[in-house]
């Protein structure tokens, strides 16, 4: 036991009006909705990379945390494991995500590195044992070392891409090892900077094979979680392949891995790709690939990837919407791949973040059953497209520019413009929310 949040008590649910800081007030595990607990509607995940490795820097500064676990030796890791499950018994959190290096010390060779994982998950394995989170996915940071610095699956080196092919499989083992439900690759920066040092048709194309060798692993292995792939349009590189979910769905198709693959989308990236979060959502549902959630906020004026937590109830519920719309959560959850701001130094600034986000995201969730519920939005969007729900429109769809030519000419077609009804419809949303 370490002393790290030790005026902290466990968080339990108080109701509404609570006024304890350490409370929930909106996320009570057990309440049931649409015949679910609320717990197995959310699937919270804390993200060990930005609660427990992230020292804190900007592009202007460097560390502004003082964590006593911060350094490269496994005693050091192991500290790390024990503050944050200590974390994770105060949130009582279902799930948690890594990085391989959020946990391990970086070894000197490949190999060490990979002792230190195994050393490491075995540790988390048995703080898991004794009642800890479940793991609702791991992954490999290809992104932070400079090896890295020009691609991972993409980098115009073949030994990177052995070097993070083995990475991925050390992380994969890891992930079976400790029951994880899903495995995710962020293409970090599988990307390029400039076109002129670039060979993009043949990077992609490395992308594609890299992809189709962890869903061969997978198979391999016997793992029966599902693989995610986390799209975002830049940052770090200034192009990066994985755009967003419309461009992946494009890849997989290419590489024949539609099948195999599911999205797990981050909100702050979908606003870095000029979308909404909701329209992500909506593009995965409607393709079959939605698979998790990264509910992390970027700031609308920056223009940056800030991860912050979530704190706009409106928005977390427009998501929740799509997510119930899509038949919830399987495999999938909500990770909140967050970090409290750099001035935020205190233990309890990273326990009120985590505790304020649960509560966002259980009023978006409650609003969103509600707006589910009540039918209104779902009843005024199947009464816009009526007309397709007939015999006539079927026929027209099989048939081809000449038959609609007929149509339109044979039943003297002059289509009326209908109201959209936003309005209408943005206040029946502010009902519930
Ligand atoms: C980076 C990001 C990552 C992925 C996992 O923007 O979102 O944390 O979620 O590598
Ligand atoms: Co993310």
């Amino acid at each position: 036991m370490t002393d790290f949040f030790k005026d902290i008590p466990q968080a339990r649910y108080l109701g509404a009006d609570s006024t304890e800081e350490f409370s929930y007030r909106h996320y009570n595990p057990e309440e049931m909705l649409m015949g679910k607990r609320m717990e197995d509607h959310l699937r919270f995940a804390v993200a060990w990379w930005h609660s427990f490795a992230w020292p804190g820097g900007d592009p202007f500064g460097g560390q502004t945390f003082e964590r006593p676990w911060f350094g490269d030796t496994m005693d050091l890791a192991r500290m790390k494991a024990d503050v944050a499950f200590e974390l994770f018994a105060i949130l009582g959190q279902p799930y948690f995500c890594f990085h391989d290096a959020d946990i391990r010390p970086e070894g000197g060779t490949f190999a060490e590195s990979t002792r230190n994982l195994e050393e490491i998950v075995d540790y988390i394995g048995q703080k898991m044992e004794a009642g800890g989170p479940k793991l609702l996915w791991g992954t490999a940071n290809l992104f932070t070392h400079r090896r890295f610095m020009s691609g991972a699956a993409t980098n115009p080196d073949p030994d990177v891409f052995a070097y993070s092919a083995a990475t991925v499989k050390s992380c994969m083992d890891a992930t079976l090892k400790l029951g994880g439900e899903n495995y995710v690759l962020w293409g970090g920066r599988e990307g390029y900077e400039t076109l002129l040092n670039t060979d993009l048709k043949r990077e992609r194309e490395h992308a594609g094979r890299f992809l189709q060798m962890v869903v061969e692993y997978k198979h391999k292995i016997g793992f029966d979680g599902a693989i995610l792939v986390e799209p975002k349009p830049q940052e770090p590189s200034k192009h990066q392949y994985d755009y967003d979910v419309a461009t992946v769905y494009g890849f997989l198709k290419q590489f024949g891995l539609e099948n195999e693959v599911q999205m797990n989308i981050e909100q702050g990236h979908a606003i870095l790709a000029g979308h909404s979060f909701e329209h992500e959502l909506a593009m995965a549902a409607s393709l079959g690939i939605f698979g998790s959630i990264d509910m992390n906020r970027n700031d609308y004026q920056s223009g940056w990837d800030t991860d912050q937590f979530p704190n706009n109830v409106p928005e977390v519920a427009l998501a929740y919407y799509e997510v119930l719309k899509a038949g919830g959560f399987t495999t999938g959850g909500t990770n909140f791949d967050a970090k409290i701001r750099r001035q935020s130094l205190d233990p309890a600034d990273l326990v009120a973040a985590h505790i304020g986000a649960m509560d966002v995201c259980a009023r978006g969730l409650k609003a969103a059953v509600a707006m589910l519920e009540s039918g209104e939005l779902e009843a005024a969007r199947a009464k816009r497209y009526a007309g397709w729900d007939t015999q006539k429109s079927d026929t027209m769809l099989k048939g081809g520019l000449a038959e609609c030519f007929e149509h339109v000419i044979q039943s003297a077609v002059s289509p009326e413009p209908q109201s959209g009804q936003q309005e209408r419809l943005e206040n029946i949303v502010n009902r519930f929310v």
